[in-house]
C-alpha cells in the first residue's frame, strides 16, 4: 500500500510540475493502451486487436464495436480431457450487446485499456450524445462488469444475448440470461467425445436505469435506458483435487450467488473495489525508462508499435510493455489454475497446442516475472497446480521409469504437454520436475518465507531430487548423466544432454541449500552435494560454443555456427539457472555468448525473451535491448527485415497491435518473458549479491524504477542519469530483516537491515 501511496504522490508532483511549466494538457498516461477503432470482430481481430481483461479465473476479450459490443469470455478451468486424455482448454461463451444504429454517424471513437486500474473503456459520440462503456473483471466480486452510460438520458435501446460454445441449456428470466451445461457427452465435431463430465454455468444479469428492459425469447431487449449494467458470472465444477478426479460441486449455485450479490451492489462500489485491487498489485512497481517524443505519445498503440518497429526510440512504450506483462499475470493467475499458453484467453475449440501447460519452457516463462516484479502471490496458482496434479503424475511416472535394479523410481516427472487433470502428451521432458522445483525454491529465495520452504517447497524439491537419485546413470568415467533426454525439440534423444545436466545440477544445488537453511536431512544433503559435483558438467566446443550435448556432434547443422534453432535450452545454467556466470565461470560464460551470437537474434516470442534474459546475465545491456526491439516489433514488418536462416517458425515472433506476443498464434509466454527480461537488465540477485543496473542499455540513459524485488527478501528502488546510478534504496521486506551485499559496477557495499528498514544508497558510496 505504501508504494501505491508513493505512486499517487509521485503523480501529483508530476502533474504540478507539468502545470507549472505551462503544460496544461498532461501527457497521455503511460499505462493506457489506446486505439481509435474497434477490434475487427473475427478470429484475427480476436487474436491481434481485441483487448484482454481477467481476474485470474474468468476473463474476456473485449472487441469494442460501436453498434455491437462483444465479450468473448473464458473460465481458466474449462477443459475437455481427463487424467489420461489431453483434451484442450475450451472457450466458454459470448455476450453480445447490440446497439442498432449507433455506428451511423459515430465520431471521436476511442478504445482504451488502463493497465493500472484494469479498466477497458470505449467512448464515442453519436447523434450528439457522448457514450461511454467500461468493462472490468473483478477479482473481489468474481464477476465481469460491463457498464454503459451516456451524457443524455434515455439513449440506450437494443438487445443483449448470451451464447455458449458447448450446447448448454439456455434460459432467460427477470432480465437474467442463463447458460447451464455439462461436458459429459459433449463432442467436438469430427472428434472424440469429451472424456470428463465437468459441469459449467454462466449468467448475465442486466440492470437498467431508466427506460425498459425485459426478456424476449433468449435475449434481454431494452429501450430508452439512461444506463445499463451487465454482470457476467461463469464457473465450472473443476476442483484442484486428484482424489475427486478434479470434478467437484456443480457451479450453478455459486455463479448465481456471485451474480446476484454483485448485481445488488452499487456499481460505483464494484468499480472502486476493483480499481483498488488491481492498483494494489500493479502499483507495487513503477518504471520510468525516459520520456518519449510527444509525436509518439500522440499515436494510438497500434500505430505506435509500427513506428517503434521502424525507428525504436519509445521508452514509454517499452515501460508500458513491461507493465503489460504484469497486468497479464494479474489477469490470468490469481487463485485458480496457472496461466496457460494463452493466459486464460481462448476463442477456439481446438486451440494451438491445446492451449496447454507446456513443460519445456512455456509455463516456466509465464512465472519468471512473478517474484522479481513484486507479484509473488501470483505464483501460487502454479504451486497449487503442481501440488494437486502430482498424484496423477506420480502414477504415470512409476509406470514408465525404473531404477537401475528394476524398481519404480520415486517421485514424478512430465512429458512436454500437460493438462490440469494430469494427462500428458508428446515426448518425455524428464527434467520438468527439477525445473518446476526451481520455481518453488525461488519463491523462498525472494520471500524468505521459511514456513513455505519447510512445508511446500522443500518436500517438492526433495521428491524431485529422489527421482534423479534413482534415475541418473553413471558413466564408466564416474560422471553422472541423465539418461535418454532431449534438448527441447532439437537433436536426438540421448544420455547427458546439457539441458538436463544443468537442470539437475540446479535442483541438487538448491535442495542442498534448502536443507541447510532448514537444518534437516544432513546425510541427504551430503549425498546430493556429492552427486551434484559428479554430474557431467557443461563444456566448451571446437568453435568456442557451449556444447548442447555430451559430446560435440558431427552433423551438418547440429552444433554448428549455422544452427539458428529457437530453443537455446543448454543455456539454462545462465538463466534462469546460476551455474554459469561471467564472474564465477568466465570460460563457460564466454562459450554461452558464442552460442548466442551464432543462434542469432530472431525467434519466436518466448525465444527472443529468453535471449533477452541471457544477454542481461552476460551484462550486455545493449544486446538485451536488441532482443527487446525485435520482440516489441510488429511481426509482419520484422519478418521482412530479418529474412535470415531458420524456419518460419523460428522467425515468427513479435508483437500484435494489442501488445500480445505473436508466436504465431498469440502466445503469452513472450509477454511474461519480456517483462522478466527487462527486470533482469535492471536488477539481478542470483549470485548472493544485489546487482544494481547490471545490464543497462545505452537506449535508457535516464530512468527510475521502484519496487523490484531481490532474493534475500529485499525491495529495491533506483534512479539513474546519463547511464550511471544516482541513488538507490534497499528495503528489507522479509520478516526477519537481513544482510545484503549490494553491488554497482565493481564496488560492493554490505548492509544489515532490520525488518522493514530501508537504506538509502548514494552513488558516491560505490
Ligand atoms: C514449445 C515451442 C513451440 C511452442 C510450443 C507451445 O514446444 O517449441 O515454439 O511455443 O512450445
Amino acid at each position: 500500500m505504501l508504494t501505491v501511496a508513493r505512486k499517487a504522490a509521485h503523480k501529483t508532483i508530476l502533474a504540478l510540475a507539468l502545470a507549472s511549466i505551462g503544460c496544461a494538457a498532461l501527457a497521455a498516461p503511460s499505462l493506457v493502451l489506446r486505439y481509435d477503432r474497434p477490434a475487427q470482430d473475427n478470429d484475427q481481430g480476436w487474436e491481434r486487436e481485441a483487448l484482454p481483461i481477467g481476474n485470474g479465473r474468468i476473463g474476456a476479450m473485449v472487441f469494442g464495436g460501436v453498434a455491437r459490443e462483444h465479450l468473448q469470455f473464458n473460465d481458466i478451468t474449462l477443459w475437455s480431457g481427463d487424467a489420461t486424455t489431453m483434451g484442450a482448454y475450451q472457450p466458454f461463451g459470448d455476450v453480445v450487446v447490440d446497439l442498432p444504429g449507433h455506428d451511423a454517424d459515430a465520431r471521436d471513437y476511442r478504445r482504451t485499456l488502463d493497465l493500472e486500474h484494469g479498466i477497458h473503456a470505449v467512448t464515442y459520440t453519436h447523434g450528439g450524445v457522448h457514450f461511454r462503456r467500461e468493462t472490468w473483471a473483478s477479482h473481489p466480486a468474481q464477476v465481469i462488469v460491463l457498464r454503459l452510460t451516456a451524457d443524455r438520458p434515455g439513449q440506450y435501446s437494443g438487445s443483449i444475448a448470451l451464447s455458449d460454445r458447448h450446447g448448454a441449456h439456455l434460459a432467460a428470466a427477470h432480465n437474467r440470461l442463463y447458460a447451464t451445461g455439462t461436458l459429459a457427452g459433449w463432442t467436438l465435431p469430427g472428434q472424440a467425445p469429451s472424456t470428463n463430465a465437468l459441469d459449467y454455468a454462466s449468467q448475465v444479469q442486466v440492470v437498467n436505469e431508466g427506460g425498459k428492459a425485459a426478456v424476449e425469447g433468449d435475449r434481454v431487449v431494452f429501450s430508452g435506458c439512461d444506463a445499463l449494467t451487465l454482470i457476467l458470472g461463469a464457473g465450472t465444477s473443476y476442483v484442484a483435487d486428484a482424489a475427486r478426479h478434479f470434478n467437484g460441486e456443480a457451479p450453478l449455485a455459486r455463479v448465481t450467488a456471485q451474480v446476484s450479490t454483485a448485481a445488488a451492489r452499487p456499481v460505483a462500489d464494484l468499480r472502486a473495489e476493483h480499481e483498488r485491487d488491481v492498483a494494489g498489485l500493479l502499483g507495487r512497481v513503477t518504471l520510468d525508462l525516459g520520456a518519449s517524443a510527444p509525436e509518439r505519445r500522440a499515436l494510438p498503440t497500434d500505430a505506435r508499435v509500427l513506428a517503434y518497429t521502424k525507428a525504436g526510440n519509445d521508452p514509454e512504450l517499452e515501460a508500458q510493455y513491461f507493465q503489460y506483462g504484469r497486468y497479464l499475470l494479474a489477469s490470468s493467475s490469481r487463485d485458480s489454475l496457472p496461466a496457460n499458453l494463452q493466459g486464460l484467453w481462448n476463442n477456439s475449440l481446438t486451440p494451438p497446442w491445446n492451449s496447454d501447460y507446456h513443460t519445456n519452457i512455456n509455463i516456466q516463462m509465464n512465472y519468471w516475472p512473478a517474484e522479481v516484479t513484486n507479484l509473488s502471490a501470483l505464483a501460487q496458482p502454479f504451486f497449487g497446480f503442481v501440488t494437486s496434479v502430482a498424484p496423477v503424475w506420480r502414477q504415470a511416472t512409476a509406470a514408465e521409469f525404473t531404477t537401475r535394479d528394476g524398481k519404480p523410481v520415486r517421485g514424478w516427472t512430465l512429458r512436454t504437454e500437460s493438462n490440469p487433470f494430469g494427462a500428458m502428451g508428446y515426448l518425455w521432458n524428464k527434467t520438468a520436475n527439477a525445473w518446476y522445483a526451481q520455481h518453488f525454491w525461488e519463491h523462498y529465495a525472494f520471500t524468505q518465507d521459511k514456513a513455505y520452504l519447510a512445508n511446500v517447497a522443500y518436500p517438492m524439491m526433495k521428491e524431485a531430487s529422489a527421482f534423479w537419485q534413482d534415475y541418473l546413470k553413471e558413466l564408466p568415467d564416474g560422471r553422472l548423466v541423465a539418461p535418454q533426454g532431449w534438448s527441447p525439440e532439437h537433436g536426438p534423444v540421448e544420455d547427458g544432454v546439457t539441458y538436463d545436466q544443468e537442470i539437475v545440477w540446479d535442483l541438487f544445488n538448491n535442495t542442498v541449500e534448502a536443507a541447510g537453511i532448514l537444518g534437516v536431512d544432513k546425510p541427504l544433503r551430503a549425498r546430493l552435494a556429492q552427486m551434484r559435483d559428479k554430474l557431467a558438467a557443461p563444456k566448451v566446443g571446437s568453435w568456442g560454443q557451449l556444447l548442447e550435448w555430451l559430446d560435440e556432434k558431427k552433423d551438418p547443422v547440429l552444433d554448428t555456427p549455422g544452427d539458428t534453432h529457437r530453443h537455446v535450452s543448454h543455456l539454462f545454467a545462465l538463466f534462469p539457472g546460476r551455474q554459469i556466470s561471467p564472474a564465477r565461470t568466465p570460460a563457460l560464460a564466454a562459450a554461452a555468448k558464442r552460442t548466442l551470437e551464432a543462434r542469432g537474434d530472431a525467434g519466436t516470442g518466448w525465444s527472443m525473451a529468453w535471449k533477452m534474459a541471457f544477454w542481461a546475465r552476460l551484462y550486455d545491456g545493449d544486446h538485451a535491448y536488441t532482443m527487446l526491439r525485435g520482440l516489441l516489433a510488429s511481426p509482419g514488418a520484422r519478418a521482412a527485415q530479418q529474412a535470415g536462416p531458420g524456419s518460419e517458425h523460428n522467425n515468427a515472433g513479435g508483437t500484435y497491435p494489442n501488445l500480445l506476443d505473436a508466436h504465431p498464434p498469440f502466445q503469452i509466454d513472450g509477454n511474461f518473458g519480456a517483462t522478466a527480461g527487462i527486470a533482469e537488465m535492471l536488477l539481478q540477485s542470483q549470485a548472493g549479491v544485489i546487482q544494481l543496473l547490471p545490464a543497462l542499455p545505452s537506449a535508457w540513459p535516464d530512468g527510475e524504477v521502484k519496487g523490484l524485488r531481490a532474493r534475500g527478501g529485499f525491495e529495491v528502488d533506483m534512479r539513474w542519469q546519463r547511464g550511471s546510478l544516482v541513488d538507490a534504496a534497499v528495503r528489507s521486506v522479509a520478516g526477519g530483516g537481513g544482510t545484503a551485499k549490494v553491488r554497482y559496477g565493481d564496488r560492493t557495499v554490505g548492509l544489515t537491515l532490520r525488518p522493514g528498514e530501508s537504506r538509502h544508497l548514494d552513488a558516491a558510496q560505490f
